[in-house]
């Protein structure tokens, strides 16, 4: 089973799946915990340049085949892999990451981008969108560390973000999940992931 977390920066994606993968692993499977940007030596090279504040980057087809190249990477000597071995994958970011990036934030139409999206040849099974108002998520980003490249983006940018989150919501209802966040501890999240999470394992 492949099963990505969505969302804007500091909505808990990468808390949720830590907490998901120890209790899958407490029922005897294999968990691979993944991400998007970075999770191969070739691709830790690219989320240096994409995340970095002083890298030059001002086309954002450029930056999308960047996200692609990477995805393309990560898929066959990563998630693929893993899947093919019977494991449980659980990935910090997938494809719709950069729809909501590139096409909500960065405003590029999706249809020209399809071409490139057809590239990538696996969906997630599940996909858990954690949505949480940019406020919340961007003053938890901030708390944490020097904000990235995306993260320095204008409010209006994170708004779309969200909003295109949403959209592909709607549209794929079959494979997304979405829980709204705002105001729920870590572990009131936590409860809801793992009855979404259950109910998809259960109904295989
Ligand atoms: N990007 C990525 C694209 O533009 N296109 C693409 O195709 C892809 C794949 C990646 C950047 O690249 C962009 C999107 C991103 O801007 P990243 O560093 O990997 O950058 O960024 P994020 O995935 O956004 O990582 P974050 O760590 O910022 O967000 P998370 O994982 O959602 O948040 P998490 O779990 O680390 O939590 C953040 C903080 O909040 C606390 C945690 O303890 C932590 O301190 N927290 C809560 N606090 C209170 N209540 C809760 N419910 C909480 N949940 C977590």
């Amino acid at each position: 089973m492949f099963i990505s977390f969505e969302g804007i920066e500091g909505a808990g994606k990468s808390t949720q799946i830590k907490r998901l993968a120890t209790y899958l692993e407490s029922f005897g499977y294999e968990v691979l915990v993944t991400f998007e940007p970075g999770a191969t030596h070739f691709g830790a090279s690219l989320r240096k340049v994409l995340l970095d504040t002083d890298t030059q980057l001002t086309d954002p087809v450029a930056e999308t085949c960047l996200f692609i190249a990477d995805r393309l990477e990560h898929i066959s000597q990563v998630i693929k892999p893993a899947l093919d071995r019977g494991a449980i994958v659980l990935t910090d970011r997938f494809l719709d990451s950069t729809i909501a990036y590139q096409c909500g934030g960065r405003q590029l139409s999706e249809a020209s981008l399809q071409p490139l999206f057809d590239l990538i040849l696996i969906s997630p099974d599940l996909t858990i969108l954690l949505d949480t108002d940019p406020n919340e998520g961007l003053r938890r980003a901030k708390a944490r560390a020097a904000l990235d490249r995306f993260e320095q983006e204008n409010f209006s940018f994170h708004e779309r973000v969200r909003s295109t989150f949403i959209d592909i919501a709607d549209r794929s209802q079959d494979r997304v999940h979405v829980l709204s966040v705002d105001g729920l501890s870590i572990d009131e999240v936590f409860e809801s992931v793992k009855i979404v999470v259950d109910e998809k394992i259960n109904r295989r």
